[in-house]
């Protein structure tokens, strides 16, 4: 593997598309590693989409997400009038999330190894789909139990601006491209790093339309 803190990233070498390149202490990004799957990722996700629709949550201050969401496995994520929770129902059907689909563990279970994280066990998997305009602002994520387990993240689609900064709100920040297939590991330190999507771009992508997908595979309970 590559550690862009060891040696000068050979920037145009064509062969780090599919590099693992360490992009901060504990998280490795690994360019298209989900492309091989993209088919069977895709069309479970609209077997999911169609029983947990995407939608718009509210936030505890009342405001109104801009990403749409849905949730498959044991636990989904939801944020509505009394907080940001894991819960094992779909607040929409009352019924339990869509089961996690194996492709989607064993994809997730595989780019965790590689990045160093053996033994991953995700029992949630939060689906975020984002239009041109549409954003996530800096957050840090810790309504999981146990801050120790690692965050897979799947993107398809638009490409997205993806920063993160430190464990203050006001500390420097980075910016990431996130594209159509990228997987990144994150874990370590940097696990309540605070991180954000910036203000999505007009496009168009050739499989998906104007629109990002994002999965976020975690040990929630
Ligand atoms: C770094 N999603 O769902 S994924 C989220 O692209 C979220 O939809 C973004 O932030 C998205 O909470 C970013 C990459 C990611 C996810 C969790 C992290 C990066 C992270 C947790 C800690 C540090
Ligand atoms: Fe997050």
């Amino acid at each position: 593997m590559r550690d862009l803190f060891e040696t000068d990233p050979p920037r145009f070498d064509p062969a780090l598309r599919e590099t693992p390149t360490r992009i901060a202490p504990g998280a490795w990004l690994l360019p298209g590693r989900a492309l091989h799957a993209e088919q069977d990722i895709l069309s479970a996700l609209s077997t999911i989409a169609e029983a947990a629709p995407f939608r718009q949550m509210k936030t505890p201050g009342g405001h109104s997400l801009s990403v749409a969401m849905t949730s498959c496995g044991s636990l989904g994520w939801v944020s509505d009038a009394h907080g940001y929770r894991y819960q094992r129902t779909d607040p929409l059907s009352g019924k339990p999330w869509p089961a996690m689909p194996d492709i989607f563990t064993v994809l997730a279970v595989s780019a965790a190894f590689d990045a160093g994280y053996p033994g991953f066990t995700p029992d949630s998997c939060l689906i975020n789909r984002y239009r041109p305009g549409d954003r996530l602002s800096l957050h840090q994520d810790r309504n999981e139990r146990d801050l120790t387990h690692p965050i897979v993240s799947v993107s398809f689609g638009l490409a997205a601006r993806f920063q993160f900064g430190g464990t203050r709100r006001s500390d420097h920040k980075c910016t990431y491209r996130l594209t159509h297939g990228d997987i990144v590991v994150w874990g370590g330190p940097l696990r309540l790093a605070y991180h954000g999507i910036m203000t999505m771009q007009a496009g168009d992508h050739p499989r998906l339309g104007p629109v990002r997908i994002n999965l976020t595979f975690r040990t929630a309970g």
